[in-house]
């Protein structure tokens, strides 16, 4: 038995490929009571972080990630979008604030930032942090120096993923490297900055390569604070739309294993829930994922809308993190997506 069940719930880094697997391998009841196990010693099972997310900079990039619709490379009918201005960060931080987010997350299409560019994130994060939010960014690749500067500007965490395995990750990105982006991770996490880093499955890697990464993420010098797991969105004219789906539930098991290798981890529902049921996403907060984004858009395609998501958290007695309820409940929301659901409310 490669696996000490007595273990469990201790945070650890020394984690086996061995013991991934064979968590991967446990009959799935028997994996979501672990994962719920570890998931109520460490946090709150109704409490759910959410995060808004806004593209401050879109399309265009030089990289040629193959799950990407901002690539250069391919025709996605994406209109391309200069970095935006501070006023307008501004201005949508604060409705994200006033929908009930507590996180607001800034995404720019590039490979790595230029320094010039640097400085007006650096604002756009100071005046982001003066509205009482925590701050994120992903703007790429950081130099050591760059990490430090977005810490001195107050940035809270930092969104860079493996995206996959080391061994299936050459399938996807040709233009940088698995080193560059531990390299990114490791400048990030001496910076002091809270590391939010995952992958996204349905890329049609297999099961192993899903343990792989959950293996190299819970092994990193210290697990990170924030662990976004994305379903592949599927987007026209990328290399991977037209990839088989995944089985639904071995995402469930992924959210699930996550939980258990990084117990006071954050493990976001990421992107794709636009394509999974109520009942899915709920399968997933069962299994421990405790954050998501919240609002219309991800970067550029779709999210649930902010009445379904206020309704599903409702209709699941979950609560924002940090908060008592979304305010004002929307009372409407929740009784009309009951009765879509055939319910009474
Ligand atoms: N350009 C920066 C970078 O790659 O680090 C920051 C933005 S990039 C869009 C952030 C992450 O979004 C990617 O690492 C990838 O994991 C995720 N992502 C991008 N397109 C996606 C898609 N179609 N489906 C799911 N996740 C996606
Ligand atoms: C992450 O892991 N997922 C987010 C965020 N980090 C930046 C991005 C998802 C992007 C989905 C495709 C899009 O909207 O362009
Ligand atoms: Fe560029 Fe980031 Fe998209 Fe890759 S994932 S193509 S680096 S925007």
């Amino acid at each position: 038995m490669s696996l000490d069940l007595s273990r469990l719930g201790q945070v650890r880094s020394d984690w086996t490929l061995a013991e991934v697997r064979a968590l991967f391998a446990l009959p799935f009841p028997d994996l979501m009571f672990h994962a719920q196990s570890v998931h109520r010693r460490h946090f709150d099972p109704a409490e759910v972080q959410v995060s808004t997310l806004l593209s401050i900079k879109t399309g265009g990039c030089p990289e040629d990630c193959a799950y990407c619709p901002q690539s250069v490379r391919y025709d996605t009918g994406l209109e391309r979008e200069a970095l935006l201005a501070l006023e307008e960060v501004v201005e949508r931080a604060t409705a994200a604030r006033e929908a009930g987010a507590t996180r607001f997350c800034m995404g720019a299409a590039y490979r790595s930032p230029k320094d010039r560019d640097l400085a007006v994130v650096m604002e756009m994060v100071r005046q982001v942090r003066a509205l009482g939010m925590e701050t994120c960014a992903t703007l790429g690749m950081l130099t050591p120096g760059q990490a430090q500067a977005l810490k001195e500007a107050g940035l809270d965490y930092y969104n860079h993923n493996l995206d996959s395995s080391e061994a299936f990750y050459g399938k996807i990105i040709s233009t940088r490297t698995y080193q560059d982006r531990l390299d990114t991770l490791e400048a990030v996490r001496n910076a002091g900055i809270n590391v939010c880093c995952g992958g996204i499955l349905g890329m049609g890697e297999g099961a192993e390569d899903r343990a792989a990464l959950l293996h190299t993420l819970a092994t990193l010098p210290e697990h990170p604070q924030s662990v976004p797991i994305n379903q592949l969105v599927q987007v026209a004219g990328t290399p991977l739309a037209g990839s088989a789906p995944l089985d639904p539930f071995d995402f469930v098991r992924a959210i699930a294993v996550a939980r258990i290798l990084m117990p006071r981890a954050h493990v976001r529902l990421s992107a794709g829930r636009s394509d999974m049921s109520d009942e899915l996403q709920a399968l997933c907060f069962l299994a421990g994922a405790n954050s998501i984004f919240y609002g219309e858009k991800l970067l550029t395609t779709g999210n649930p809308d902010v009445a379904a998501d206020q309704a599903l958290f409702a209709r699941l007695g979950l609560r924002p993190e940090g908060a008592d309820s979304f305010a004002p409940p929307l009372a409407s929301a929740v009784a009309s997506e009951a009765a879509r659901c055939g319910r009474d409310g």
